[in-house]
């Protein structure tokens, strides 16, 4: 089936969505994005989701051509036009088309760019029995290198750590910071249960900061746990009494195996699915 695609200012057939091949975004991965997600209707979060592209996009010095109000109406439309009430979107903003070198400021013309399609979640089989997971050598970048808070179009950082993960027989790797501290995983971030209370990275660990994570933080708290963003290392992992990740694709799901070793009983946990819970009433409220 064809899908619709939204590029700068309309509605268009996928076949007719082109870049130029000297687009930046494809030359450098220079560009910023952002996955979103809808249920019943309604984008979860897209205020949060634009906001964070508009703060990707600033710490790049990329002009987004269109305004917010604009951006989040071509989510909707596009969304619409492919009569998707639970759906994905992608929502990609270009540097656009330039001379061969690097200089950004020598191109014209950022490609906005909306593509919605069904979401393919992990099997199920997955938040039923949890994922095993293992620490990939590949350490997070660091933030004086390349803010891991710029969701940018160049994951490679992510994807390095991903090969090992699926080299390892996983479908999500753990990514150290340089520091050796626990950040996130490729594409998820990662909290740690231990005696009742929620732990989860910091911001400065190192991470994105992920929007199903800050939902999952207020979930703890309106549920009267206590959550806390806290330096981790390996060892807190391995100790924890429940493992799980948040991300947009993959919701909350559970983790019982790191690095071969056991979390907890070696079955997901009940906060993990208290929350797990709690987040599918949230998203459909
Ligand atoms: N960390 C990283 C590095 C991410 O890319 C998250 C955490 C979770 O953030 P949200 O806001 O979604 O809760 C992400 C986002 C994929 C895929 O195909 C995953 C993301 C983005 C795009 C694609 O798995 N994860």
């Amino acid at each position: 089936m064809s899908r619709i695609v939204f590029m700068n200012d309309r509605l268009m057939p996928e076949d007719e969505a082109r870049v130029s091949v000297f687009d930046h975004g494809l030359l450098y991965g220079d560009g910023v994005f952002e996955g979103l997600r809808s249920y019943a209707g309604r984008v979860f979060r897209l205020e949060a989701h634009i906001d964070r592209l508009w703060e990707s996009a600033r710490a790049i010095c990329l002009e987004i051509p269109l305004s917010k109000a604009a951006v989040a109406d071509a989510v909707n439309q596009t969304l619409a036009a492919n009569q998707l009430a639970d759906g994905y979107v992608r929502l990609v903003v270009t540097r656009g088309a330039g001379s061969l070198g690097l200089d950004p400021t020598r191109t014209k013309n950022p490609q906005v760019i909306v593509i919605a399609d069904t979401i393919s979640l992990y099997p199920r089989e997955y938040y039923e029995k949890g994922l095993r997971i293992v620490t990939a050598a590949t350490q997070r970048t660091q933030s004086a290198a390349l803010s891991p808070r710029i969701k940018s179009l160049n994951y490679l950082n992510n994807i390095m750590a991903k090969l090992e993960g699926l080299e390892a027989g996983c479908v999500e790797a753990l990514m150290l910071n340089h520091k050796g501290e626990v950040a996130e995983c490729t594409g998820d971030n990662i909290f740690i249960v231990r005696g009742g209370a929620l732990l989860t990275p910091p911001r400065d660990a190192g991470i994105l900061e992920g929007i199903t994570r800050n939902a999952v933080l207020e979930l703890a708290v309106q549920a009267g746990m206590i959550a806390v963003e806290a330096t981790l290392v390996r060892h807190d992992l391995y100790t924890a009494d429940e493992c799980f990740l948040t991300g947009t694709a993959a919701e909350v799901i559970p983790v019982v195996t790191i690095d071969g070793r056991c979390i907890g009983s070696g079955t997901p946990g009940p906060i993990t699915m208290r929350l797990s819970k709690d987040f599918h009433t949230l998203v459909r409220a």
